[in-house]
């Protein structure tokens, strides 16, 4: 597929910039390398502006390091701090408990105790008085014991935060953004230097294009701005084919069994997604080759 981009000069939310282009071309523009950059920054019509693309940060995203991987959003149980999570300046993405235990986002370089999970010993909740960053402590308790500790529910909770003198890291954390509104895997990214900073502490973040320099910037996702679609359109692509055969190849029955088999080789070969035809000249679609002259 290839991305044809179209920029759109009403401005919009970005989740109302998402429906319209949905509507009127494929989605919201995705942009995977340097090279999808400067052809996105093209379509751009003026200077100095701000632009939404397609990316956004899901500050839903929390994902507890014990289990199966799942995580089941709606039935989860949280006990988040009065406007926590707030994602200050755009960095925070482990969790603490406090001593009460209630939650907050924070950054995951900061020195903290922590609570491992044992599945085997007597006491289930550990508490480590040593002060590690989020990595390092979740290292720990791999090691010596289970994991750092999931909070399932309330009763947990209430189990837990009892041991506390400070705040700990619990095994809760996320990844920053990492989607794209075509769900596209967000590698690469373009931010501005500063970028993003969450500014304003808002919950909800969506990137924007500058359209000067193309460096991205997180934006509240309520703005209204000025957007860019993509279009995917199918690659077509023309290649000549030369058989040596005694029968005749314009018979379509024939035309039809080769295609056949050429899927089916290109399939091994480890192509998806694909639709192969015949392309006919001077109504036909093979040609006989005049004998050539062998040269000794
Ligand atoms: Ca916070
Ligand atoms: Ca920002």
């Amino acid at each position: 597929m290839v991305r044809e981009y179209h920029y759109v000069n009403s401005p919009k939310t970005w989740a109302g910039a998402q429906t319209f282009c949905r509507e009127v071309y494929t989605d919201l523009a995705t942009v995977e390398s340097k090279e999808e950059n400067i052809r996105l920054l093209l379509e751009t019509q003026e200077p100095g502006k701000l632009a939404w693309i397609g990316l956004y940060d899901d500050t839903k995203s929390w994902m507890w390091t014990m289990g199966d991987g799942k995580f089941d959003r709606e039935n989860s149980f949280f006990r988040w701090e009065r406007n926590e999570p707030n994602n200050i300046g755009g960095k925070q993405s482990c969790v603490v408990m406090n001593w009460v235990g209630f939650w907050r986002d924070e950054i995951c370089e900061t020195d903290r105790p922590f609570v491992c999970f044992d599945e085997q010993g007597p006491s289930k909740y550990i508490l480590v008085d040593t002060f590690m960053t989020w990595d390092v402590a979740r290292n720990y308790c791999l090691s010596k014991y289970t994991d750092l500790v999931t909070v399932r529910n309330l009763t947990e909770n209430e189990k837990i935060h009892p041991m506390l003198a400070r705040n700990v890291w619990i095994g809760l954390r996320r990844n920053f953004w990492t989607n794209w509104s075509d769900e596209s895997l967000a590698t690469f990214k373009n931010w501005y230097e500063s970028q993003p900073d969450n500014s304003g502490s808002t919950p909800a973040s969506c990137a924007a294009v500058d359209t000067t320099t193309g460096t991205w910037w997180d934006v509240h996702c309520d703005t209204e701005l000025e957007f860019i679609c993509e279009k995917l359109i199918p690659l077509r692509r023309r290649f000549k084919l030369r058989l040596q055969s005694e029968t005749d190849l314009n018979d379509p029955v024939i035309q039809q069994q080769i295609l056949e088999q050429l899927h089916d080789k290109l399939e091994t070969d480890g192509l998806s997604d694909f639709k192969l035809r015949w392309n006919q000249n001077e109504g036909q679609t093979f040609h006989k080759e005049p004998k050539k002259k062998t040269h000794g």
